[in-house]
């Protein structure tokens, strides 16, 4: 036997085996660099809104349970995320309307994007949602939401299912009357609903102004806030990271990029972000996202909100979070400064 009749030999009895030898592919199993699956996209509002509206005339909350659209990323097949680990969903509940209980070992929160009034209930307690408020929905807690306003209610869901999937540990529950009740499950006494957990745009604001009037904004960010658990001063989620942004009018940053992919959502104002060639002009409502280790800036030509989220925070756990400011070195999270 040649050596290479030997090694293709041996090659041939491995794949037979499910075996592959790691030489022969070392950078297949561990890359380089990120080679991220997703594209950056774009939801405008133009489209999102119109076809959230359309679903409000002709499907009920009761039959959707949840009247959600979601935004699946370009690249993937359909019912993917809008990451390759995190959904966001864009949500409608009209004046009267409920969506029922319901829990699952998906971690989620949502932000307010239009109207106030509603409440969403985290294991019985009501939250009273106002345009631009962040609300902390932890895995296996029960969430239903009520509105009982006049005012139509728009918001985004952001949910890790990914992760969970990637674990395949996800789980789903309806409350004992609904009849759809696991075997009995037992845990964490997961009762009440942490106040802090409820981030209010009145208080976020404050913050931001205060971050503005205090002197330079970040040079690729702006005036950003980590929305963090004060008393842990901790992302609230295990997996998702949230900020909310104010872009001064003009305001022109500099490149960045990071090992989180992130998904952007815009409050207010009117600007542009670039990534790698692909321009985003992006307005109220819009959502895009930013895939894993892209450079990409952000312009405002009016003051601008944005609300982000992320999977940083399962990455710094991970310790593989890492980030560079234009040409500036990488900076690996938890191994520099
Ligand atoms: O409102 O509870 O967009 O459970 C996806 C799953 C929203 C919700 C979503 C959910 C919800």
């Amino acid at each position: 036997m040649t050596d290479e009749t030997a090694l293709q030999n041996l090659y041939d009895r491995a794949a037979a085996a499910h075996m592959q030898p790691l030489w022969v592919n070392t950078k297949g199993y561990v890359p380089r660099e990120p080679a991220p699956a997703i594209v950056t996209a774009h939801w405008p509002a133009d489209t999102s809104i119109p076809l959230l509206r359309r679903a409000g005339e002709i499907v009920s909350s009761e039959f959707a349970d949840r009247r959600v659209l979601v935004c699946n990323n370009p690249a993937l097949p359909p019912f993917s995320p809008t990451t390759q680990t995190l959904y966001a969903c864009i949500q409608l509940l009209l004046p009267g309307e409920k969506a029922a209980p319901h829990r699952h070992s998906q971690n989620a929160l949502r932000f307010i994007l239009q109207g106030e009034g509603a409440d969403t209930i985290v294991n019985d307690k009501p939250v009273r949602l106002r345009r631009g408020d962040v609300v902390i929905t932890p895995a296996w807690a029960w969430h239903g939401h009520v509105n009982t306003s006049n005012n139509d209610m728009v918001w985004i869901d952001g949910l890790d299912n990914a992760v969970l999937k990637l674990f395949d540990a996800t789980f789903f529950e309806l409350p004992p009357h609904t009849g759809e009740i696991a075997n009995e499950v037992v845990g964490p006494a997961n009762t009440g609903f942490d106040p802090d957990w409820h981030f209010k745009w009145h208080d976020t604001e404050t913050l931001l102004r205060e971050q503005q009037a205090s002197g330079d904004p970040d040079a690729a960010h702006g005036c950003r806030r980590r929305l963090l658990d004060p008393k842990t001063n901790s992302d609230p989620l295990p997996t998702i990271a949230a900020h909310m942004t104010l872009l001064p009018e003009g305001f022109r940053g500099q490149s960045y990029r990071s090992s989180d992919s992130v998904i952007y959502v815009v409050m207010s104002g009117e600007g542009r972000t670039t990534c790698e060639g692909e321009v985003i002009d992006w307005k109220e409502g819009d959502i895009f996202t930013i895939p894993t280790w892209k450079r990409y800036s952000h312009q405002a030509s009016s003051e601008a909100v944005l609300f982000s989220i992320s999977d940083r925070a399962a990455q710094e756990k991970l310790r593989c979070w890492r980030e560079q400011r234009g040409d500036g070195p990488v900076q690996i999270f938890g191994l520099s400064g």
